[in-house]
């Protein structure tokens, strides 16, 4: 592999681990848990693995050993810091054991039903180290759910005598490690299965996860950008910048990059939900600022859109939930026709209330929310272009307000969508030392039997050496929710609290951001220099955790 300087002087970089994660361990237990809701039918869908303690790792004198080969799997969308988890799985078991055996399955969940694997090698593993993307082994979004997966997967596990597999996955990849974990405990099959939370979208977190790992980097990957925008913005005072940012569902990441670099406008999905505000009244509130900047002659801004906006204007929601079910029901009937066919079918089968709204979206969005659904049933809001649905809209407007008398500005704009190419930065400080711990968490925890885990760091604001490690029972964290149509089992998704500390900071100053220019250039990630610049967390998880 031919590298750059930076990855060349990265590669050397000798992660941080906890106190208690440096050397042998023993486990503390703490109470039996129970699910965050639906208690009785989360016990019933997991008898082997609900009400298990959390447990954290505690230094130990004594030497340790463990035999143990293990699988690990990449699942979903990439996330920097993945290659530091393996690395510290790879480390930590090596440790245990110079004989233990790491395989990666490859390209995801699909690679262990399909017996597509390699073995990580030392010699292989160091190109890695500390480096972003998840090309190590590649990921993929097959859901591993069905019994015939479970088993086919088994084969391979027994033919490479495979202890545990660890899933590297956001909610709906670790709920389905939790399902897995679940059978082979039923089974009897002796095969441990353990999680990792990642993902950019920061929406896996809860008491016991501070931070899914990679939204630290990706969150400054884009502030850097959107910093860059603002400061050109600035120089040239001409164009309204609309920036629509990923995060499937959560506004997490967008209010991150707004609390890092100060825009005149961020909308946070969450808070239109509970507002249950309307397309039009977002685009008017957006009108009135740009309007009252023209009037102070800045006819400029930056406005950050997150990506799961359009599901989160309960008119188009409600109308999502009916394609959901329709998909599941009758998807077989209407993915065949032609583009036209599909939305007279569709039309002719939603609820008139629905119906209305349909309609009136644009032919791009609407075919978007009514076909191709991820494996895992959710909208691909990432190929919606609602930054330019609401700049469109926002000329309308303007130009009708122009008419009217009521503005005299000048509206020209831009777009941007910073999502994929913040997923596979070179990791943060933060992310790089956060995912060695989760890696060597998630050894800790095989070679403590334990199974339906997930692995866990937290106080992750102090020092390194003052992080606790530790797992957390995947049961602990679900509840029952309505999924293609069904009641399933899955892990809350943690949205954005509107009487949380980061939207609380956020909605004390934004009416000052949008008057004015309060514009913040936090710059590139560092790697090396002073720690408060190169070892800072997020403002969200800083505020979080006061
Ligand atoms: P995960 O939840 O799997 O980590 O994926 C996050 C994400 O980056 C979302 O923010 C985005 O909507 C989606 O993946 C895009 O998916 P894809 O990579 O399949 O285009």
């Amino acid at each position: 592999m031919e590298k750059s300087a930076l990855q060349k002087a990265r590669i050397d970089y000798a992660p941080k681990l906890p106190t208690s994660l440096q050397g042998s361990v023993k486990v503390k237990e703490g109470a039996p848990t129970q699910s965050v809701d639906d208690q009785e039918d989360i016990k019933k869908l997991f008898p082997n693995t609900y009400g298990m303690p959390v447990v954290e790792f505690e230094p130990s004198n004594e030497t340790q050993t463990c035999e143990m080969n293990v699988g690990v799997i990449l699942s979903g969308g990439q996330a920097p810091g993945g290659h530091n988890v393996i690395t510290g799985l790879f480390d930590t078991i090596k440790r245990l054991n110079p004989n233990n055996k790491l395989y990666g399955f490859i390209l995801g969940p699909g690679g262990l039903v399909d017996h597509k694997y390699i073995e990580i090698t030392e010699d292989y593993i160091n190109d890695y180290r500390n480096t972003g993307g998840f090309d190590m082994i590649g990921s993929g979004r097959t859901k591993l759910e069905k019994i015939e997966q479970f088993e086919k997967g088994l084969e391979i596990v027994r033919e490479l005598n495979i202890k545990a597999l660890v899933i590297i996955g956001g909610d709906d990849s670790n709920t389905n490690a939790c399902v897995l974990a679940e059978y082979y405990a039923a089974k009897k099959y002796g095969v441990q299965v353990i999680g990792c939370p990642k993902t950019i979208d920061g929406d896996l977190k809860n008491d016991q996860i501070e931070t899914s790992f990679g939204f630290d980097t990706a969150t400054k990957t884009y502030s850097e950008l959107i910093g860059n925008i603002e400061r050109d913005c600035n120089s040239s005072k001409k164009y309204w910048h609309f920036i629509k940012l990923m995060g499937r569902s959560a506004s997490h990441i967008a209010l991150e990059c707004a609390l890092q670099c100060q825009p005149n406008i961020c909308i946070i999905s969450e808070e239109v939900k509970a507002k249950n505000m309307t397309l039009n009244q977002i685009v008017e509130n957006i009108c009135n600022v740009i309007a009252y900047r023209a009037e102070q002659g800045l006819n400029f801004g930056v406005i950050l859109i997150p990506e799961g906006l359009i599901e989160f204007i309960p008119s188009i929601g409600k109308l999502i939930e009916e394609l959901n079910d329709l998909l599941a029901a009758h998807g077989n009937d209407y993915k065949g026709l032609d583009e036209e066919a599909q939305r007279e079918y569709i039309l002719a089968h939603l609820s008139e209330e629905n119906k209305q709204t349909f309609a009136t979206l644009p032919a791009n969005v609407a075919r978007q929310l009514s076909l191709d659904r991820d494996p895992h049933g959710n909208v691909q809001v990432s190929l919606i272009e609602t930054e330019r649905l609401l700049s469109d809209m926002c000329d309308a407007k303007l130009e009708q307000w122009k008419e009217e008398g009521k503005y005299k500005g000048k509206f020209a704009c831009l777009h941007h969508f910073f999502g994929y190419e913040g997923r596979c930065a070179a990791p943060s400080n933060y992310d790089t030392n956060y995912c060695y711990a989760l890696g060597t968490s998630a050894a800790q925890l095989i070679a403590n039997g334990k199974t339906g885990y997930m692995a866990i760091i937290k106080n992750t604001t102090k020092p390194t050496n003052e992080w606790r490690a530790g797992g957390v029972p995947i049961t602990m964290m679900m509840n029952m929710e309505r999924r293609n149509g069904e009641m399933k089992p899955v892990i809350r998704k943690a949205l954005v609290e509107l009487d949380g500390k980061p939207f609380k900071a956020f909605e004390k100053i934004r009416d000052k951001w949008a008057r004015e220019t309060s514009f913040i250039y936090p710059g590139p990630i560092q790697y090396w220099g002073p720690s408060e610049v190169c070892d800072c967390t997020t403002k969200t998880l800083e505020l979080e955790q006061e």
